[in-house]
Protein backbone atom coordinates (compact mmCIF):
# COMPACT_ATOMS: atom_id res chain seq x y z
CA UNK A 1 0.00 0.00 0.00
CA UNK A 2 1.85 3.33 -1.02
CA UNK A 3 -0.21 4.89 1.57
CA UNK A 4 -0.80 3.89 5.54
CA UNK A 5 -3.21 5.87 8.04
CA UNK A 6 -2.53 5.68 11.90
CA UNK A 7 -6.22 6.04 12.61
CA UNK A 8 -6.27 6.73 16.66
CA UNK A 9 -3.68 9.45 17.01
CA UNK A 10 -6.05 11.06 19.88
CA UNK A 11 -5.07 7.87 21.60
CA UNK A 12 -1.73 7.73 20.66
CA UNK A 13 0.15 10.88 22.86
CA UNK A 14 -1.22 14.33 24.06
CA UNK A 15 0.44 16.26 21.02
CA UNK A 16 -2.50 15.05 18.76
CA UNK A 17 -5.21 15.91 21.31
CA UNK A 18 -4.03 19.82 22.03
CA UNK A 19 -3.24 20.01 17.68
CA UNK A 20 -7.23 19.65 17.93
CA UNK A 21 -7.72 23.52 19.06
CA UNK A 22 -4.33 24.91 18.45
CA UNK A 23 -4.49 29.02 19.19
CA UNK A 24 -3.04 29.37 15.95
CA UNK A 25 -5.25 27.75 13.77
CA UNK A 26 -8.83 26.88 15.95
CA UNK A 27 -10.54 30.44 15.72
CA UNK A 28 -10.27 30.24 11.71
CA UNK A 29 -12.21 27.23 12.28
CA UNK A 30 -14.86 28.54 14.35
CA UNK A 31 -14.93 31.71 12.16
CA UNK A 32 -15.66 29.74 9.13
CA UNK A 33 -17.85 26.95 10.62
CA UNK A 34 -19.45 28.64 13.70
CA UNK A 35 -19.93 27.26 17.16
CA UNK A 36 -21.39 24.12 16.65
CA UNK A 37 -17.92 22.86 15.59
CA UNK A 38 -17.00 19.38 16.22
CA UNK A 39 -13.95 17.45 14.83
CA UNK A 40 -15.57 14.55 12.39
CA UNK A 41 -11.64 12.67 11.48
CA UNK A 42 -8.07 12.52 13.00
CA UNK A 43 -5.52 10.30 10.89
CA UNK A 44 -2.16 10.42 10.27
CA UNK A 45 -0.93 10.05 7.60
CA UNK A 46 2.24 7.79 5.40
CA UNK A 47 2.81 8.73 1.82
CA UNK A 48 5.41 6.27 0.32
CA UNK A 49 7.10 7.21 -2.90
CA UNK A 50 4.66 5.94 -5.43
CA UNK A 51 1.93 7.32 -7.68
CA UNK A 52 -0.77 9.22 -6.12
CA UNK A 53 -3.36 7.19 -4.35
CA UNK A 54 -6.36 9.36 -4.56
CA UNK A 55 -8.98 9.88 -7.41
CA UNK A 56 -7.70 13.20 -9.51
CA UNK A 57 -9.25 16.54 -8.97
CA UNK A 58 -12.43 15.08 -6.17
CA UNK A 59 -14.17 16.68 -3.61
CA UNK A 60 -14.36 14.96 -0.58
CA UNK A 61 -18.28 15.86 -0.19
CA UNK A 62 -19.15 14.17 -3.65
CA UNK A 63 -21.36 11.51 -1.75
CA UNK A 64 -23.25 13.87 0.50
CA UNK A 65 -27.17 14.03 -0.36
CA UNK A 66 -29.80 17.13 1.17
CA UNK A 67 -27.37 19.81 0.79
CA UNK A 68 -25.23 21.14 -1.75
CA UNK A 69 -21.88 22.16 -0.15
CA UNK A 70 -20.89 24.33 -3.05
CA UNK A 71 -23.78 26.48 -2.08
CA UNK A 72 -22.34 26.10 1.79
CA UNK A 73 -18.89 27.14 2.38
CA UNK A 74 -19.18 26.75 5.47
CA UNK A 75 -20.17 23.52 5.58
CA UNK A 76 -16.88 21.68 6.53
CA UNK A 77 -13.21 22.20 6.99
CA UNK A 78 -10.26 20.16 6.53
CA UNK A 79 -6.49 21.04 7.71
CA UNK A 80 -3.38 18.98 6.71
CA UNK A 81 -0.43 19.39 8.94
CA UNK A 82 3.28 19.17 7.78
CA UNK A 83 5.96 17.85 10.28
CA UNK A 84 8.47 18.10 7.94
CA UNK A 85 9.28 20.43 4.81
CA UNK A 86 8.36 18.57 1.39
CA UNK A 87 10.08 18.73 -1.92
CA UNK A 88 7.89 19.46 -5.07
CA UNK A 89 7.89 16.16 -6.04
CA UNK A 90 7.23 14.88 -2.54
CA UNK A 91 3.11 13.84 -2.67
CA UNK A 92 1.88 17.45 -2.52
CA UNK A 93 -1.63 18.99 -1.82
CA UNK A 94 -2.73 20.53 -5.53
CA UNK A 95 -5.95 22.48 -5.88
CA UNK A 96 -8.37 23.86 -8.23
CA UNK A 97 -9.23 27.00 -7.00
CA UNK A 98 -12.20 28.49 -7.29
CA UNK A 99 -13.72 25.25 -7.53
CA UNK A 100 -15.22 25.02 -3.98
CA UNK A 101 -18.07 27.02 -5.82
CA UNK A 102 -19.00 24.45 -7.83
CA UNK A 103 -22.66 22.36 -7.24
CA UNK A 104 -22.47 18.95 -6.12
CA UNK A 105 -22.39 16.04 -8.90
CA UNK A 106 -20.32 18.75 -11.08
CA UNK A 107 -18.08 15.72 -13.29
CA UNK A 108 -14.56 16.20 -12.22
CA UNK A 109 -12.03 18.40 -14.54
CA UNK A 110 -9.91 16.12 -16.35
CA UNK A 111 -6.46 18.56 -16.22
CA UNK A 112 -3.75 16.44 -16.43
CA UNK A 113 -2.20 16.44 -12.72
CA UNK A 114 0.92 15.62 -14.09
CA UNK A 115 1.87 18.98 -15.98
CA UNK A 116 1.88 22.41 -14.42
CA UNK A 117 -1.33 24.50 -15.57
CA UNK A 118 -2.63 27.45 -14.91
CA UNK A 119 -5.48 25.58 -13.23
CA UNK A 120 -3.76 24.14 -10.91
CA UNK A 121 -2.44 25.45 -7.47
CA UNK A 122 0.17 23.12 -5.82
CA UNK A 123 1.22 23.48 -2.13
CA UNK A 124 5.26 22.91 -1.33
CA UNK A 125 4.88 23.10 2.86
CA UNK A 126 7.38 23.65 4.75
CA UNK A 127 7.51 22.18 8.69
CA UNK A 128 4.92 23.60 10.33
CA UNK A 129 2.61 24.09 8.21
CA UNK A 130 -0.77 23.86 8.59
CA UNK A 131 -2.72 23.69 4.81
CA UNK A 132 -6.47 24.68 5.71
CA UNK A 133 -9.13 23.97 3.04
CA UNK A 134 -12.75 23.22 2.19
CA UNK A 135 -12.96 19.96 1.34
CA UNK A 136 -15.58 20.63 -1.62
CA UNK A 137 -12.64 21.83 -3.37
CA UNK A 138 -11.34 19.74 -6.47
CA UNK A 139 -8.02 18.31 -4.68
CA UNK A 140 -5.91 15.57 -4.85
CA UNK A 141 -2.29 15.07 -3.87
CA UNK A 142 0.29 14.27 -6.60
CA UNK A 143 2.68 11.30 -7.07
CA UNK A 144 5.32 10.68 -4.40
CA UNK A 145 8.12 10.88 -7.28
CA UNK A 146 10.80 11.28 -4.06
CA UNK A 147 12.91 8.70 -2.50
CA UNK A 148 11.39 9.90 1.04
CA UNK A 149 7.83 9.33 3.14
CA UNK A 150 5.82 11.99 2.84
CA UNK A 151 4.30 12.66 6.64
CA UNK A 152 1.05 14.56 7.24
CA UNK A 153 -1.36 14.95 10.23
CA UNK A 154 -5.06 15.46 8.90
CA UNK A 155 -8.25 16.91 10.59
CA UNK A 156 -11.62 17.23 9.89
CA UNK A 157 -13.71 19.75 11.31
CA UNK A 158 -17.99 19.71 10.43
CA UNK A 159 -21.11 20.54 13.12
CA UNK A 160 -22.41 19.28 16.07
CA UNK A 161 -25.54 17.32 14.43
CA UNK A 162 -22.73 15.63 12.01
CA UNK A 163 -21.83 11.77 12.74
CA UNK A 164 -18.32 11.85 13.30
CA UNK A 165 -15.75 8.92 12.46
CA UNK A 166 -14.35 6.79 15.29
CA UNK A 167 -10.98 8.66 15.04
CA UNK A 168 -12.28 12.08 16.02
CA UNK A 169 -13.39 10.48 19.61
CA UNK A 170 -10.61 9.60 21.89
CA UNK A 171 -11.33 5.99 24.13
CA UNK A 172 -9.74 7.93 27.22
CA UNK A 173 -12.65 11.25 27.12
CA UNK A 174 -11.43 12.22 30.83
CA UNK A 175 -8.04 12.52 29.57
CA UNK A 176 -8.73 13.95 26.49
CA UNK A 177 -12.00 16.54 26.96
CA UNK A 178 -10.13 18.59 29.08
CA UNK A 179 -12.12 22.00 28.29
CA UNK A 180 -15.65 22.43 27.29
CA UNK A 181 -14.45 23.16 23.88
CA UNK A 182 -12.56 19.63 23.53
CA UNK A 183 -15.58 17.78 25.05
CA UNK A 184 -17.88 19.99 22.05
CA UNK A 185 -15.27 18.78 19.94
CA UNK A 186 -14.97 15.03 20.85
CA UNK A 187 -18.95 14.70 20.88
CA UNK A 188 -20.15 15.17 23.72
CA UNK A 189 -23.09 17.60 24.43
CA UNK A 190 -22.88 20.30 27.29
CA UNK A 191 -25.57 18.91 29.48
CA UNK A 192 -28.77 17.01 29.66
CA UNK A 193 -30.83 19.34 28.05
CA UNK A 194 -28.47 20.03 25.07
CA UNK A 195 -29.32 18.44 21.73
CA UNK A 196 -27.68 18.07 18.34
CA UNK A 197 -28.52 21.28 17.07
CA UNK A 198 -28.42 23.87 19.97
CA UNK A 199 -24.99 22.44 20.95
CA UNK A 200 -22.88 25.15 20.82
CA UNK A 201 -19.77 26.70 22.54
CA UNK A 202 -21.83 30.18 23.24
CA UNK A 203 -23.85 27.89 25.74
CA UNK A 204 -21.01 27.25 28.07
CA UNK A 205 -20.48 30.03 29.75
CA UNK A 206 -17.35 30.55 27.40
CA UNK A 207 -18.91 34.36 25.72
CA UNK A 208 -15.48 35.79 26.55
CA UNK A 209 -13.53 33.28 25.16
CA UNK A 210 -15.19 32.73 22.31
CA UNK A 211 -15.57 36.41 21.61
CA UNK A 212 -11.90 36.48 21.56
CA UNK A 213 -11.48 33.58 19.28
CA UNK A 214 -14.04 35.12 16.76
CA UNK A 215 -11.80 38.57 16.63
CA UNK A 216 -8.46 36.50 16.30
CA UNK A 217 -10.22 34.78 13.71
CA UNK A 218 -11.31 37.14 11.55
CA UNK A 219 -7.69 38.91 12.19
CA UNK A 220 -5.97 35.62 10.57
CA UNK A 221 -8.83 35.55 7.97
CA UNK A 222 -8.11 39.15 6.67
CA UNK A 223 -3.83 38.88 6.93
CA UNK A 224 -4.13 35.56 5.17
CA UNK A 225 -6.62 37.41 2.08
CA UNK A 226 -4.47 40.44 2.01
CA UNK A 227 -1.15 38.15 2.07
CA UNK A 228 -2.74 35.33 -0.83
CA UNK A 229 -5.30 37.25 -2.41
CA UNK A 230 -4.62 41.21 -2.86
CA UNK A 231 -1.97 41.52 -5.00
CA UNK A 232 0.53 44.63 -3.67
CA UNK A 233 -0.28 47.68 -6.54
CA UNK A 234 2.27 47.18 -9.67
CA UNK A 235 4.54 50.37 -10.26
O1 LIG B 1 -2.63 14.47 0.55
C1 LIG B 1 -3.31 13.52 0.89
O2 LIG B 1 -2.96 12.71 1.76
C2 LIG B 1 -4.65 13.27 0.25
C3 LIG B 1 -5.32 14.51 -0.08
C4 LIG B 1 -6.79 14.29 -0.30
O3 LIG B 1 -7.21 13.90 -1.36
C5 LIG B 1 -7.70 14.50 0.79
O4 LIG B 1 -7.32 15.00 1.86
O5 LIG B 1 -8.91 14.21 0.59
Amino acid sequence: MPSFNIPRILDEDDVFVDLVDLPAVFPLLVEILGYDIQLIIAHARLFRPASTFVPPWHSDLDGVGGIDPGQNPRFMAKIHFYPEDLTPEQGCLAFIPGSHRYSIGTPRPRINYRQDSPLIKKIVPKAGDAVLFNPHIFHMCLDNLSAHVRKSLIYTYGHFWMKNYPSAVPTHMERAATTHQRKQLFGLRSGPTGDHFGQSLLNQSMTKEVDGLLESGRKLLSKAKQLYFIKPPTE
